[in-house]
Order: structure tokens, then sequence, then C-alpha cells
């Protein structure tokens, strides 16, 4: 099963939503393999970043995702990456999707509240990153069936 890797940033949790894209992201049928509360070191806001280093807004992002803690999660389902990304809606908010989380809760590039893996790679590399394969949980949940479709 496809897993993808999302945070909510820290205006998402200061602004109280973590709850609210934990409902949306468990709505749509995903299931959650791993999440934690965490300060963003430095270190590790440079390698989640490592991409963007060298571009104008990159210093200003690395402030901005090491301002205050994150709650840092792993999604799995069907296409889980694509589904998540339209869910999370564009990066910029002007641009999301209507019904988006960034359509429906912010307004600047620079505080769009979520991150989500844009590839099944990326998605590999950064979940590697932020968590340890015993913190990654198998679980069966009672609605599986239900929701993936398997006879
Ligand atoms: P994504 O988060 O939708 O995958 P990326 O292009 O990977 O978007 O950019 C990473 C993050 O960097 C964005 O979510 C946003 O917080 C920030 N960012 C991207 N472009 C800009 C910009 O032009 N100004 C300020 N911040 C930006």
């Amino acid at each position: 099963m496809e897993r993808t890797f999302v945070l909510v940033k820290p205006d998402g949790v200061q602004r109280g939503l973590i709850g609210e894209v934990i409902a949306r992201l468990e709505k749509r049928g995903l299931k959650l393999t791993a999440a934690k509360f965490l300060a963003v070191s430095n270190d590790l806001a440079e390698k989640h970043y490592a991409v963007h280093k060298g571009k104008d807004f990159y210093p200003g992002l690395i402030r901005y995702i090491t301002s205050a803690p994150v709650m840092a999660m792993v999604w799995e389902g069907t296409n889980a990456v694509a589904v998540v990304r339209q869910t999370m809606g564009a990066t910029r908010p002007w641009e999301a999707a209507p019904g988006s989380i960034r359509h429906d809760f912010a307004l600047e590039v620079g505080r769009n509240l979520t991150h989500a893996s844009d590839s099944v790679e990326n998605a590999q590399a950064e979940i590697a990153l932020w968590f340890s394969p015993t913190e990654l949980v198998e679980w069966q949940r009672c609605s599986d069936d239900w929701i993936f479709g398997k006879n």
C-alpha cells in the first residue's frame, strides 16, 4: 500500500488545525501509519528542504519550519501521495482548489499550513528521514476492506 509523509507545519499547530488535518485524511479513507509531535532541529529542516537550498525563500522557510512544533505523520492508502496532495491543495493557497485545506484555511505561500510528499520516491526518502522503521505501525483497520475494496 502506498505511503506518504505529511507535516502539519508550525502555523497549523499554532492555529489549532492538527485535528482538522487528521480528520480530513481519516475521512478520506487514508490510514495512519505513524505520528509524532516534535520541535524541528535546524539539521532536520535543512535535510528536509535541501532541494530548496539557494532559493530566495529558503532562509525564511528554515526559520518558519523550526519556529514552533510540528506534527509529523505517515499516511497510507491507494494513491496516497496524489490523494494527500489533492487534499492539501496547491502550494500557493490562492491557487488551491476549493475544499482543499490550503484553500479553506490559508492565504500566504509562506504560511501554507502543511507539507505532503510530491512523489512516491520523495515519500520514501522523507519517511526514512523523519521516522525510524520501528515507528511505522502495521495494523488492520476494521474498515480496510470497505475502503480499499478488497474482497
Ligand atoms: P509544497 O510544500 O507544496 O510541496 P514546495 O514548492 O516544495 O511546495 O515548497 C516548499 C515550501 O516552501 C512551501 O510549502 C512553502 O511553505 C514554501 N515556499 C515555496 N515557495 C515559496 C515562495 O515563493 N515564498 C515563500 N515560501 C515559499
